[in-house]
């Protein structure tokens, strides 16, 4: 039975040259399935005599149940190679650092705005918002802005397409003559109202762009209507102000005679600070004035009987000055290089 053995071992050498699972069923169809050819030699039995049938047939058993035992453990090998290669290729690090949430922070100039909100918010102004696309009338026409100034050419102010009624807000100011109006509706059916005071900070759009200027900015303008409000108070609110923003006493505060459409009269804002690398020098900080008649009788309220005072500041420029920032664009090219030393 030589031959016997030489075919296991065949069949065994064949089972391990078997790369994958369908190579090996293959491999067993040679000597196990119908016509392979250890069951060539079963069907070949009959044709003994019964002695040597019975010790041939006790041998080709043999000789299958060993050819089997190979074909297991070949079985056996592949799945557990399979397995583990795929283990390798799923392979999961639970050992790795996690990526965690990197702490975030406000944005410079939101932290200015809400240092602005909050110390106006400490008398009494509350904070308004409105629309970044603003009618031509509450942008311009209600801030006593003539039909043929300059600011309200194609030029300066961002039109919407196809829309000469509607743009981009140029200021805040719209805001508060919403704010004017909302508030005599409010009291209308009283013989006096309120004072009014109203804060409104948002973003605002100008055809302009630069290293000092870019077509999106932040505006902060206030708003202070009332029986007997005067430049006095003016000057009060916007000299404690700054002193508070800028966190020192060490702070010169000049109104310097100026002029805007709105406003009646008016004035820029300079502020010195005495010490630090800016000392002694005078900065254009903001622009106020006594709320122009016009304005007032467009916002719905007797002129007659009422006095305001407005200003208007730039938050961006504030907090170039706070923190010694030189470049304002800086502030909007979202580099956390730049902003997450802010935080
Ligand atoms: C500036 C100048 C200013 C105002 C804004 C204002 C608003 C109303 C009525 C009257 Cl509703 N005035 N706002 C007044 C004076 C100056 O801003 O240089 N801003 C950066």
């Amino acid at each position: 039975m030589e031959h016997l053995d030489q075919l296991v071992q065949q069949a065994a050498a064949d089972f391990a040259a078997a790369a994958d699972s369908a190579q090996l069923e293959q491999a067993k169809a040679r000597y196990l399935g119908k016509s392979g050819s250890l069951t060539e030699r079963l069907k070949s039995l009959g044709k003994l005599d019964p002695d040597a049938r019975r010790e041939a047939g006790a041998a080709i058993n043999a000789a299958k149940t060993a050819i089997e035992a190979a074909l297991e453990a070949r079985r056996n090998a592949l799945r557990e190679a399979a397995l583990l290669a795929q283990l390798a290729a799923e392979a999961l690090d639970v050992t790795l650092p996690g990526r965690g949430a990197a702490p975030g922070g406000l944005h410079p100039v939101s932290r200015t705005l809400e240092r602005i909100e909050q110390l106006f918010g400490s008398i009494g102004f509350i904070v308004a918002d409105g629309p970044e696309i603003e009618t031509d009338w509450h942008n311009f026409t209600a801030l006593n802005t003539p039909e043929n100034h300059p600011a309200r050419s194609m030029h300066d102010t961002f039109y919407l397409e196809g829309q000469d009624e509607v743009l981009l807000r140029t200021h805040t100011s719209p805001v508060q003559i919403r704010a004017m109006q909302a508030h005599v509706e409010r009291y209308k059916d009283h013989d006096t109202m309120p004072e009014l005071r109203v804060i409104a900070p948002g973003r605002v759009f100008r055809v302009d762009s630069d290293a000092t200027h870019s077509p999106m900015f932040h505006q902060a303008e206030g708003l202070w209507v009332g029986e007997n409000v005067s430049f006095a108070d003016l000057k009060g609110v916007i000299a404690d102000f700054l002193r508070k923003f800028f966190e020192t006493d060490d702070l010169q505060v000049r109104f310097r005679p100026s002029f805007f459409p709105f406003t009646e009269p008016s004035a820029e804002i300079d502020v010195a600070f005495m010490s630090g690398a800016l000392e002694g020098r005078w900065l254009e900080i903001a622009g106020c004035g006594m709320v122009h008649p016009n304005v007032l009788r467009f916002g719905g309220i007797d002129p007659e009987r009422y006095t305001g005072f407005a200003f208007g500041m730039g938050p961006d420029r504030l907090t170039m000055l706070r923190y010694g920032v030189n470049d304002l664009r800086l502030f909007f090219e979202g580099d956390l290089r730049f902003l997450s030393q802010f935080r």
